[in-house]
């Protein structure tokens, strides 16, 4: 596959709903020659695929914590790319373009989808980028797209050959609170969560979060009483005040109450077959008949009569084989011992149930996103 760039003889940064940055020299600092070297389309690599896999392998980054991806991250060398990306399904959505290369690429035919193909944005005769320029595309049915980015979803940029130029598909739930996904450094590097968006101007890395001052921070799973809005019974804990560990980089749980039954909600997914893993956490057998689970939604599912569980066994429960729940990105569970006593309880918060969400360690521990699902077995 070649890709070529078409020159042409004007910027043009005017046309209604863009704002296009550094038209020239203005930006050449933080340009490379990218133009010139072996990052150049004409080898293309295993990034380079012209059919997009919908959804990279290896499933979103559990936590998402703004550390580059791997398994989600394939940035595509070329020189127009997408920079950066506002994805809060609403109208503030924007797609920021930047052209990395020495020369300006004229636009006109190139387009863009989110992960949704037939949701298309077409590039009209004028649109061209300048050398070390910056494009701000707007959600707007007249100036711009028309389509909503959402926390779990993607933007793929195609050139006027139709040959998929670039893509950036964010982790699950990793944008929320207005945190854009874009460049270090900017137009070259690789995409990253930043903390803070630069819509139509050159990326800013992060900086380091301070343990004990300005709240919780990108890279900060807490920082004084900021808990990110959980609780012990988020985590699958009785009630009792939860506590940020003294760097932030863990919820204090010794707050939490105990918990009293013997059979726990072990891990919950909220997409796939919305599996649900129960764990005996005790030396003897017991008798599921009686135990009922239901979700936020009032849905309710009675284990069947005459089931049982071994002593320290998992059972998992399968939608639409067993229960019929449908467990949603921010959902709960309770369950409910025969004599109608909850015995156990977990909320969790929006995407972090995409992959597994489960106690650590089994049985006892908090939940928290896993890195990988284990329906069966003992959790990561
Ligand atoms: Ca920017
Ligand atoms: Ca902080
Ligand atoms: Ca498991």
């Amino acid at each position: 596959m070649v890709r070529t760039a078409v020159v042409v003889v004007a910027l043009v940064c005017a046309a209604g709903g863009w704002a296009c940055g550094g038209g020239g020299g203005g930006d050449a600092d933080v340009v490379t020659d990218v133009a010139g070297d072996a990052g150049d389309a004409d080898a293309p690599d295993a990034g380079d695929a012209d059919a997009p896999d919908a959804v990279p392998d290896g499933g979103p980054d559990a936590t998402p914590d703004g550390d580059a991806d791997a398994e989600v991250i394939q940035p595509i060398p070329g020189t127009v790319v997408i920079n950066e990306v506002l994805a809060a399904d609403g109208p503030d959505d924007w797609i920021e373009l930047a052209n990395a290369g020495e020369t300006a690429v004229d636009l006109e035919g190139w387009s863009l989808t989110d992960s949704d193909p037939t949701h298309v944005y077409a590039f009209a005769a004028g649109a061209t980028l300048g050398p070390g320029g910056h494009l701000l595309l707007t959600r707007d049915p007249l100036k711009g797209f028309d389509f909503g980015l959402s926390p779990d979803d993607a933007v793929v940029l195609y050139d006027a050959g139709g040959v998929q130029a670039d893509r950036a598909v964010w982790p699950p739930g990793a944008l929320l609170g207005g945190r854009s996904y874009g460049r270090i450094p900017d137009a070259t590097g690789e995409l990253t969560v930043l903390a803070v968006p630069t819509p139509g101007e050159p990326n800013q890395a992060n900086v380091a979060p301070t343990c004990g001052a300005q709240g919780l921070e990108l890279g900060e799973v807490c920082d004084g009483g900021e808990l990110g809005g959980l609780t012990c019974e988020h985590l699958g804990l009785g009630p009792g005040p939860l506590g940020c560990a003294e760097d932030c980089a863990s919820l204090d749980t010794t707050g939490c109450s105990a918990l009293v039954g013997i059979l726990r909600i072990n891990e919950v997914e909220s997409t796939g077959s919305d599996r649900i893993e129960l764990h005996n956490t005790s030396a003897d057998t017991v008798a599921l008949d009686g135990y009922v689970l239901s979700d936020e939604s009032g849905g309710v599912y009675a284990l069947p009569a005459g089931a049982t569980l071994a002593a320290g066994g998992y059972r998992v429960l399968v939608g639409d084989q067993d229960h019929t729940f449908g467990l949603g990105s921010e959902d709960s569970l309770t369950l409910e011992d025969p004599f109608g006593n909850v015995v156990d309880a977990v909320r969790w918060p929006p995407y972090q149930a995409v992959v597994s969400y489960c106690r650590r360690p089994d049985g006892t521990g908090a939940f928290s996103a896993c890195p990988s699902a284990s329906f069966g077995a003992k959790n990561p």
